[in-house]
């Protein structure tokens, strides 16, 4: 069997660490990692090249193109919630013209190769928009196709990149004399905030749980920055993984959907408190919430339905809440904090 080739962008990122070792495990494939800073040691000896350099230099993603037969792209990169609100037309640049590159070298791969090229994306909730908090309480698990008014940057990016995907994949061309078929396979999932042991987000909004768990486990204060009652969904990082690696190999004719939302749970703010002062009981959280933060929050569902991915592709995720933190997330930063606090 051929060694398959994989293109990771945005490889130094909290889910860039996780697929590489992920994929490095299954064997059997060539991972070159692109990053826009030098990709972390941790990772470096699991892949088979890495380029340091931007989704927006179009000449080295072309360069990249000609050296490499890529099977699969994984399409990370991005700038997150909170940080695109502060750099709004940058974030633009980065999430959509950057993926508009990458859908592009996906195009002219398979041109190259002559057969499909996998394109995952990993989309995100930031894409629903609920108006106020009653009518996210009343909606409560949310489907794909429910809510889609973001009020973020972020979240408009990561809607728009659904839909370019949809037209590179079904009607990329369609008006020439004989409109190709079959260049790009599009698949994204929707993310719920992330909570990774290893790795800590940076410039999203869901981060408040990640940097609850990290500076509890570091013996230090932590602000949380939203409400005691905020409620989002989330996902340990091995199930993120996993559901990537399932809906990347899963049989296309089995996918009733290009996009599929995924959850795990969805704790309250002082739930994931409650849970973290029982492991570490000199904890210090106080909650002061930002009125700003809080309201891009506030917009996004508190559980989504994910009946579409479990059926279609058997999405099962490994970790409930009460499994996430005591068999997976306390342990690992227990382990990772120790003597270091
Ligand atoms: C963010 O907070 O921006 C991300 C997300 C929910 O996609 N973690």
């Amino acid at each position: 069997m051929p060694v398959k080739t994989i293109l990771i962008t945005g490889a130094n990122g909290e889910i860039g660490h996780g697929l590489i070792e992920q994929l490095s495990e299954q064997g059997g494939m060539h991972i070159v990692a692109m990053d826009m800073v030098p990709l972390e040691e941790c990772v470096r000896a699991h892949c088979h090249r890495i380029v340091t350099g931007d989704i927006l230099d179009s000449h080295l993603l072309e360069t990249l193109s000609t050296e490499h037969n890529f099977d699969t792209i994984y399409h990370l990169a991005a700038l997150l919630s909170t940080r695109a609100e502060r750099q709004p037309t940058l974030a633009h640049r980065v999430n959509v013209d950057g993926s508009l590159n990458l859908l592009e070298i996906a195009i002219t791969q398979s041109r190259l190769q002559g057969r499909e090229i996998k394109f995952i994306y990993p989309s995100s909730i930031a894409v629903y928009g609920l108006p106020d908090t009653a009518t996210k309480l009343q909606a409560g698990k949310i489907k794909e196709d429910q809510w889609l008014t973001p009020r973020t940057m972020y979240g408009i990016n990561k809607l728009y990149v659904e839909q370019l995907g949809r037209y590179y994949a079904n009607f990329f061309r369609q008006l020439d004399a004989e409109p190709p078929k079959g260049l790009v396979d599009f698949r994204g999932v929707r993310f719920p905030g992330l909570i990774s042991a290893t790795t800590l987000p940076t410039g999203g909004t869901s981060d408040y749980a990640p940097e609850m768990l990290h500076m509890v486990a570091k013996g230090k204060p932590y602000t949380c920055f939203v409400r005691e009652d905020t409620c989002i969904p989330f996902m340990a990082m091995p199930d993120a993984i996993t559901a990537m690696l399932k809906l990347q190999s899963a049989p296309r004719e089995k996918l009733t959907r290009m996009i599929y939302n995924v959850g795990a749970f969805h704790p309250s703010a002082s739930e994931i408190f409650h849970i973290l002062q029982k492991a570490f009981p000199n904890s210090s959280v106080t909650f002061a919430s930002d009125y700003r933060r809080q309201a891009i929050i506030d917009s996004w569902p508190a559980d989504v339905d994910d009946s579409a991915a479990r059926i279609d592709w058997g999405w099962n995720p490994i970790y409930d809440m009460d499994r996430a933190f005591a068999d997976y997330l306390i342990p690992a930063v227990q382990k990772r904090y120790a003597g270091k606090v």
